[in-house]
């Protein structure tokens, strides 16, 4: 039956209505039930070997735009709402977002899956059913509230499951119950997200803010992606969710062998199992503990099948990010675990004698990384000089020992929802220029290049720029109430809030141009610095950082002086969402992080095949965008990867030495804790986010300040140039194609799946 048929029936159904008479939540609850029907007929994806994607975090967006894309339905349904006199993108915005993830880690996991099933490729996602997701940011007083978040509604995108596993934490049992989400292949068939939830969970728990009771397990187990890791409570609460996902992902995956036949004893040849980062290491210990105590496998057996089963991606170089779990703990949540990890770690004892390469250090910590590597097959990084550094001085040890484990596969983002959803225009006039082959064939962009000296086609793309600057000046009225110049230059720092991604230094370079036109020194265009940015609510400097953004905000603003050249926006509660609006929208995109310590950022990759300009330091995917567009299409600055690791090295970093040396620094550091700043903001969040940055600065903020300004002016004088600015536009938007996820997915399968 034709689509608006269905449509019209359901409405008149659900409502008494036609299209026409419906609110835009009746429309979207009928386009959800409609798409969901659509996925379900769907040929679901099979093969001889799976993949099975364990993760912590899926930080997969509003799901509308995209299933309606991936199923080739998007200009239907838009065709017919416009007959009712209705628009796709107002019903959009009635859905709420699932913010199952906290940032990089959670939405690649996301990209993953849509890339997966794009290639036809058979995997299913593993993981949590969090019923708030990442808290809800709100601003009050100039300081972060975190607000509980919460996404399901009666009808959503989950499919209640009749699997059910059971879950032994010691002699306490707890029941789970499966949810699904389909993942629709863009042109192809379903994989499945699978989240595992508990029915006990009570959302009566949480008082004020994202406080709650955290000992009542069965009752909180997935209420919120996991709370940070200031607390004890906290974090037994975090193992418990951690052996929760793995329990169940074991247990499905053993399930799913068994019902298509297969030897467990060649599991690896029917299954391959890719652990994101360490949150779902304990699944290595859960599977051999299956396979030993029900499966009636040797310890042995079970060891070697298991290593060649399991594959390990890092996303961090920083240490203290690596986790690591007291022994003791684990034994409080899992004890049946213990005796399975103390023989996995007696096993490496007796082959290498090196403590750094232990997995039960001196101290009785777990080393959860290091399960990973000594018993999964392959270890990856997620961009090319990322995994030099894991190679070189991280885990340069385990180098040493496994240099066959070790493989790069640089990120990569969905053109489905970082081009074809966000920015329609520019898909369309792709399309139009050099056909749609890109879609399925990213690395078809480039033919843009043979357009670059094309006036027409550099005017079309900065015209599709004006429009999604237009766009976003309407929303952010809307939302934040400020008014912005859409002729300014729109330059976007969007991330988590973290010191070593600097947004400080961000902050500084604007009191820096603040007082430059105080004193009259006017900027030939206005400029526009948008932030969007959580932090950790136990990440007391990140607070600081972001109270001094608004701050900012307040004083430049407001001072009719500065305001008419420069705005400072904070937008409130950044999330995927806003992520797609703020995009499209951009000039130049901020990826500043300390070289050496973004292991990745995909952040960069979304801005560019969007048409920004990259102004950053030579971390992470950066430099693989660099190598991409070449020096005259990227703005590149600071001190490279090698010194830093020096500095570190040495020790010989000293932020006062920066501050006393420069006059220009000095007078930026200092008007934190100015009394215009003092005025507009508190004092104790001032003073100390001030003697962070003079007296500790473990991220090296002041080391780049000078030739970042340097460089950052540069870029805005070089914009007044349109006619090479739109030529840099387009050869960013024509190299782009290499960091789509299809490509990532492709590697993976190449290199480490070899699914068939
Ligand atoms: C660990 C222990 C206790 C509590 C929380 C955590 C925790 C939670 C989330 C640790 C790390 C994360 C997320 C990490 C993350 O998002 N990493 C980013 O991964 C991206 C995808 O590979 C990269 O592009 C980024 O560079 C990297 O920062």
């Amino acid at each position: 039956m034709n689509l608006e048929k269905r449509f019209n029936e359901l409405t008149e159904k659900l409502y008494g209505k036609n299209i026409g008479g419906c609110t835009d939540a009746q429309l979207y609850h009928c386009i959800l039930q409609l798409t969901k029907e659509e996925m379900a007929d769907k040929p679901r994806i099979s093969g001889s070997k799976k993949v099975y994607y364990i993760s912590m975090e899926f930080l997969i967006g509003k799901l509308l735009s995209n299933n309606l894309i991936n199923l080739n339905l998007y200009e239907e349904m838009e065709q017919i709402l416009k007959k009712y006199g209705k628009k796709l993108s107002s019903i959009e915005e009635v859905e709420p977002e699932p913010s199952l993830g906290n940032g990089g880690l959670g939405r690649l996991a996301a990209c993953f899956l849509d890339s997966i099933a794009t290639l036809g490729l058979p995997g299913d996602g593993i993981g949590l059913n969090y019923h708030y997701g990442l808290f809800k940011q709100v601003f009050r007083n100039k300081l972060q509230q975190a607000e509980k978040n919460d996404w399901i509604q009666k009808d959503s995108w989950l499919n209640k499951t009749d699997t059910s596993f059971t879950v032994s934490f010691g002699n306490r049992k707890v029941v789970s119950v499966l949810y699904d989400i389909d993942v629709a292949g863009y042109d192809n068939g379903c994989n499945k997200l699978h989240l595992f939830d508990v029915s006990s969970v009570d959302e009566s728990l949480v008082k004020e803010g994202i406080d709650f009771d955290k000992t009542a397990i069965e009752k909180n187990l997935t209420l919120f992606l996991y709370p940070d890791d200031s607390d004890e409570a906290g974090n037994l609460l975090r193992i418990y969710q951690e052996y929760f996902m793995v329990s169940n992902g074991a247990q499905l995956i053993v399930k799913e062998l068994k019902e298509r036949g297969c030897d467990l004893h060649r599991m690896n040849e029917y299954a391959v199992i890719q652990i994101n980062d360490t949150h779902p290491t304990l699944v290595i210990p859960e599977l051999i503990r299956i396979l030993t105590w029900d499966e009636g496998f040797t310890i042995e057996d079970a060891v070697q099948v298991v290593s060649k089963t399991c594959a390990y991606t890092n996303h961090t170089i920083l240490a203290e990010a690596l986790e690591t779990w007291p022994l003791s703990y684990i034994e409080r949540v899992v004890p049946q675990l213990v005796p399975i990890i103390k023989e996995l770690s007696a096993r490496v004892a007796k082959k290498y004698t090196d403590p750094k390469v232990q997995i039960i250090d001196q101290d009785k910590k777990v080393h959860m990384a290091h399960i990973d590597i000594h018993y999964g097959f392959s270890v990856n990084g997620v961009a090319a000089i990322h995994t030099d550094i894991l190679k070189e001085t991280e885990l340069n040890h385990f180098y040493k020992l496994y240099p066959e484990k070790f493989n790069n596969k640089t990120n990569g983002i969905t053109f489905r929802r970082w081009l074809l959803s966000c920015n329609r225009e520019l898909a369309e006039f792709l399309t139009e220029t050099i056909g749609d082959g890109y879609k399925k064939d990213a690395a078809l962009l480039e033919r843009l290049l043979t357009r670059a000296d094309d006036t027409a086609v550099l005017d079309a793309i900065d015209s599709i720029k004006q429009r999604k600057k237009a766009a976003l000046v309407t929303y952010l009225r809307e939302k934040e109430g400020i008014a912005v110049d859409p002729d300014s230059i729109f330059d976007i720092q969007i991330k988590r809030l973290h010191e070593y991604k600097r947004q400080q230094m961000n902050a500084l370079y604007i009191i820096h141009k603040y007082l430059e036109i105080k004193r009259g020194k006017k900027p030939v265009r206005p400029v526009t610095f948008i932030f969007g940015a959580k932090a950790a609510p136990a990440y007391i400097i990140a607070q600081d950082i972001i109270h001094l953004l608004l701050v900012l905000s307040d004083i430049v603003n407001h001072d009719p002086q500065v305001s008419p050249y420069m705005k400072v926006v904070m937008v409130e509660n950044y999330n995927v969402s806003y992520a797609e609006k703020l995009i499209p929208a951009c000039d130049i995109s901020e990826q500043i992080s300390l070289a050496s310590k973004e292991a990745s950022g995909t952040g960069n990759m979304k801005f560019m095949l969007n048409g920004a300009v990259t102004l950053g330091t030579s971390d992470g995917a950066n430099v693989e965008i660099h190598d991409l567009v070449g020096d005259d299409n990227i703005y590149i600055f600071g001190e490279d990867s090698d010194t830093v690791i020096a500095h570190y090295a040495k020790g010989d970093y000293v932020s006062g030495d920066y501050y006393k040396k420069s006059p220009v620094i000095r007078e930026a550091v200092d008007f934190i804790v100015g009394p215009q700043a003092l005025k507009a903001g508190s004092k104790e969040n001032l003073e100390r986010l001030y003697h962070e940055l003079l007296n500790k600065d473990w991220f090296m903020t002041l080391l780049d300040l000078e030739d970042y300004i340097k460089v950052k002016d540069q870029a805005f004088a070089d914009y007044e140039n349109r006619a090479a600015w739109k030529k840099k536009m387009l050869v960013n938007i024509a190299k782009a194609g290499f960091f789509s996820s299809d490509r990532t997915i492709a590697e993976y399968n190449r290199d480490i799946w070899k699914l068939k």
